[in-house]
């Protein structure tokens, strides 16, 4: 039975020209600073973000969590989406990691308006933490793939600095918000003090991840990267990967947005579903069968060869990626079609 793998667009694996790219590398030890391939990505997606300097780092939690390490202190808070996967997803790092508390801002999608971070902002009296950094999402994961518009994320981000607020941009999926909405990498990234940015997701590669900002920032990025672990010796190998893969695999993103949508679609014309297609803007598909935990549906999904993941008791989320054709789509659909309550 062949698998079809929408849990996320994070189990691609390496194409044969990414590999040779890889292989080919050349390397240094990073750790004492004289990987060339590394330093030729760290320098080339500074330029895409419009930031000084950037960091490599394995994976797309230790760029969020050198990142917030890098702009607090242990006692400080944080204000961000009560959705965000820095809160979900990233093991209680940040309460770990860097000791801070983090205050959340409801909102549809994942996202919000100025009026709520200036309504979270703490004043300077002795009692409180010290907000200090405002974190946002995009493409938003909880929010269903969900893309900021550039007017409404330039208006909170301009809010949170004008209040003294540092500003962070979780884009894992940057790449996808971009070919969805045409704004560029930079457009996003100017926004922001810093931004993460995943190798491994969209844009296929095995392993990677990048956090970008201003000089001073990136050094302590780097500390941080060495104290939790994560600074490597001939990345380069990985780093020619990401080098690929921005090269060769950012245009291609729509055609996941399409599958996603194609999905949807189908979707919406099986009547047990409960999906909304008007809410599929990259690649996500989050829906629910009426009657069925998601969990359930899931496991009777593999049964059948069909991998997705419960979002929560009841939704499930499915996926698109490099290794997913429109085929592969409608026999998906088919199978979710035949599952009866
Ligand atoms: N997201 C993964 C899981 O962790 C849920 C997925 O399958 O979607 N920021 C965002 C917005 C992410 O979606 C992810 C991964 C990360 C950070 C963390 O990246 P990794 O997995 O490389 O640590």
């Amino acid at each position: 039975m062949s698998t079809i793998d929408l849990r996320s667009d994070t189990v691609t694996q390496p194409t044969q020209p990414m590999l040779d790219a890889m292989t080919t590398a050349p390397l240094g030890d990073d750790v004492l600073g004289d990987d060339p391939t590394v330093i030729q990505l760290q320098e080339h997606v500074a330029k895409l973000l419009g930031k000084e300097a950037a960091c490599f780092v394995p994976t797309g939690t230790m760029a969020n969590q050198t990142a917030i390490r890098a702009h607090t202190q242990p006692g400080d808070e944080i204000i961000t989406h009560e959705d965000s996967h820095i809160i979900h997803y990233e093991t209680g790092a940040p309460a770990a990691l860097s000791g801070v508390m983090i205050r959340v801002l409801r909102g549809e999608r994942g996202q919000f308006d100025p009026q709520d971070v200036r309504d979270a902002m703490r004043s300077g009296d002795t009692h409180f933490p010290s907000s200090r950094l405002l974190v946002v999402e995009n493409t938003h994961n909880r929010g269903g793939g969900s893309v900021w518009a550039l007017d409404r994320l330039q208006a909170v981000c301009r809010t949170g600095r004008e209040l003294g607020l540092r500003v962070h941009l979780d884009g894992a999926r940057l790449w996808n918000a971009c070919a969805a909405s045409g704004s560029s990498p930079e457009d996003y990234a100017s926004l922001c003090d810093s931004v993460s940015v995943c190798f491994s997701k969209g844009l296929g590669c095995p392993v990677g991840s990048a956090v970008a900002g201003d000089r001073a920032f990136i050094d302590r990025v780097r500390r941080y990267r060495k104290m939790f672990g994560g600074a490597m010796r001939q990345s380069g190998m990985l780093a020619a990967a990401a080098l690929y893969a921005l090269e060769h695999h950012r245009d291609r993103l729509t055609e996941d947005h399409t599958n996603a949508r194609r999905l949807a679609e189908k979707l919406s014309g099986v009547s047990s579903v409960r999906v909304d297609t008007d809410r599929i803007e990259t690649n996500m598909v989050f829906f629910a069968l009426e009657g069925m935990p998601a969990p359930e549906v899931c496991e009777r999904l593999a049964d059948a060869g069909v991998l997705m993941l419960p979002e929560s008791s009841r939704v499930v989320r499915a996926v698109t990626h490099m290794g997913v054709t429109g085929a592969m789509i409608d026999e998906a659909a088919e199978h979710i079609s035949r599952i009866r309550v």
